[in-house]
Parts: structure tokens; C-alpha cells; sequence
């Protein structure tokens, strides 16, 4: 039998523990940390779920270790290897499992529900609406309503519902905000739309969750939640840029650059987004994809 040694056990929890740093490091702590009703309700969802499954797995981790000190040969404890059924046993193994998986369906149930994306935040302001394109390596933001767009960065009042209509020029990314919650997928030729909520002023990371080339490790923008005045501030600024947008200036933009910096545009063509997405959709044969407005 192996000895126990303790600086060897010491060395494997502080590795563990390192890990588990690191990890919530990356992900973690922003998920944990929620600036909006919809990361709110998901990190309600993470939570509860981690304390079920705990349910299963300290008592575990407890017997694994008692039974190890019961029933090792030192001890005199009841040794009975001819038996073949145990009520208490099929109880607590039927029992605990059945209602732990009876109380994820129903909280699973409800959640899909309260967190489809396409569901508008309760809020007694209208939605404002972004249309949002991936590009090989960066974000551009156009405002159809504003008339204006940028490229890494995103602005938007609080406490307002955003309508963000998701789609991509090139291959498949994955829009995500952590702290506001709900990643949705940007593909070429269809719109995801998904609705989101920022409760508290501040500046939010936002990236792709989906690996998508080489450039993907730069693909970061910011998203400013600010007070109403500050949102006005932040369209005036955008429209006193020179740069305008519309499909040469576009075509320009979509060309592959890493790490791009934040870029405005103070006037985009009307319907160009809608002109993009539908560029993807050839005639015929291919008609599964279609964009879903
Ligand atoms: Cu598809």
C-alpha cells in the first residue's frame, strides 16, 4: 500500500486550486458577475445547477473517503459479501438522482422560455437596433436608426432594450457580451437576433466565442453602456468622422486585419446590412439558408 505524503497531496491541491484560478479568471468571473437581467437569470441557472449536482457530489466524495477508513483491514467492521439486494441502496440511488434530474427539467423548462433570445427585456423603453456584422477580425456595428456605424466598438443607453440582429461576412463567430449574458451565432446569409439589457452604466469586453482563424485572438470590442446624454454624445462623435460607409468603403473594411482599432463612420448606405447578408443567398438549390427576416 502506497503512504501517505503530505507535501505530495499539498503539491496536487494547490495545482487544483490553480486551475480553478485561472479558469474562472478567463470566464468565471464575468459570467459571475452580471450587468443585466438576462446574465442575471443565467448566472441564477449556473448557480443552482452547480448546487444540485454538489448534492451528488459531496456525499460522494465523503463516502468514497469513509468507506476507505471503514473497510480497510485494520477494522473490525461487518464484512458481508453475499448479499444481493438493499432497499435503503435503491432508494437513495433512485430516489436522489430522480428528483435532482425532476427539478433541472422544470427550472430547464423555464429558462428556455424566460431566456429565448428573440424575447424583448421588460423595460418601458423602446429597443434600439444594431446591426451587427462578423468580420475577419473585427466587429462592425451599423445603427439603422442613427444612421451611422463603427468597427470594435458598441454604445447603447441603459436600461433600454438593444435589438441586436446578428450576422456574419464571413465564416461562423459567435457574438458575446459575458456580463450581459445570451451568445448567439453570426453566420453569412441568416440574421440571429437577440435581445439584451444592460442595467448598470459601464464598460463591457465583448468577443467571439467561436474560434474563427488566426486573427480571432484580437477580435475583442468594447460595449459602453452610458446614460441617455452620453449615448448622444457618443452618435455625435461617430458622426463627426470622415470615413462613410457604403459597399466599396465596405469591401475595403472586410479585408482581413488583426487587432483593428476602433473606427466610426459617420454615414451608412440604407439597407446595406440587409444587401450583405442577402449576398449570401444564391438562387435555387440553396434555399435552407435563408436570412430570417
Ligand atoms: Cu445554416
Amino acid at each position: 500500500m502506497r503512504k501517505w505524503n503530505y507535501p505530495d497531496i499539498l503539491k496536487r491541491v494547490s495545482l487544483l486550486a490553480t486551475v480553478a484560478l485561472v479558469l474562472s479568471g478567463c470566464t468565471g468571473s464575468s459570467l459571475l458577475d452580471p450587468k443585466g437581467p438576462v446574465g442575471a437569470e443565467q448566472k441564477y441557472l449556473i448557480m443552482t445547477s452547480f448546487f444540485l449536482m454538489m448534492i451528488v457530489v459531496i456525499p460522494v466524495i465523503v463516502m468514497t473517503l469513509l468507506f476507505a477508513w471503514r473497510y480497510n483491514y485494520i477494522k473490525n467492521a461487518k464484512y458481508s459479501p453475499n448479499w444481493s439486494h438493499s432497499n435503503k441502496i435503491e432508494v437513495v440511488v433512485w430516489a436522489i438522482p430522480l428528483a435532482i434530474v425532476f427539478i433541472l427539467s422544470v427550472l430547464t423548462w423555464r429558462s428556455t422560455h424566460a431566456l429565448d433570445p428573440h424575447r424583448v427585456p421588460e423595460s418601458d423603453r423602446d429597443p434600439i437596433v444594431v446591426e451587427v456584422m462578423a468580420l475577419d477580425w473585427k466587429w462592425l456595428f451599423i445603427y439603422p436608426e442613427q444612421g451611422i456605424a463603427s468597427v470594435n466598438e458598441l454604445a447603447f443607453p441603459v436600461d433600454t432594450p438593444i435589438e441586436f440582429r446578428v450576422s456574419s461576412e464571413s465564416v461562423m463567430n459567435s457574438f458575446f457580451i459575458p456580463q450581459l449574458g445570451s451568445q448567439i451565432y453570426a453566420m453569412a446569409g441568416m440574421v440571429n437576433t437577440v435581445h439584451l439589457l444592460a442595467s448598470e452604466e459601464g464598460t463591457y469586453p465583448g468577443m467571439s466565442a467561436n474560434y474563427s482563424g488566426h486573427g480571432f485572438s484580437g477580435m475583442h470590442f468594447k460595449a459602453l453602456a452610458t446614460s441617455d446624454e452620453g449615448f448622444q454624445q457618443w452618435v455625435e462623435s461617430v458622426r463627426q468622422s470622415s470615413e462613410t460607409l457604403q459597399q466599396d468603403s465596405f469591401d475595403e473594411l472586410a479585408k482581413p486585419s488583426r487587432d483593428n482599432p476602433v473606427e466610426y463612420f459617420s454615414t451608412v448606405t440604407p439597407g446595406l446590412y440587409t444587401d450583405i447578408v442577402n449576398s449570401y443567398i444564391t438562387s435555387g438549390d440553396s434555399s435552407h439558408h435563408g436570412a430570417e427576416e
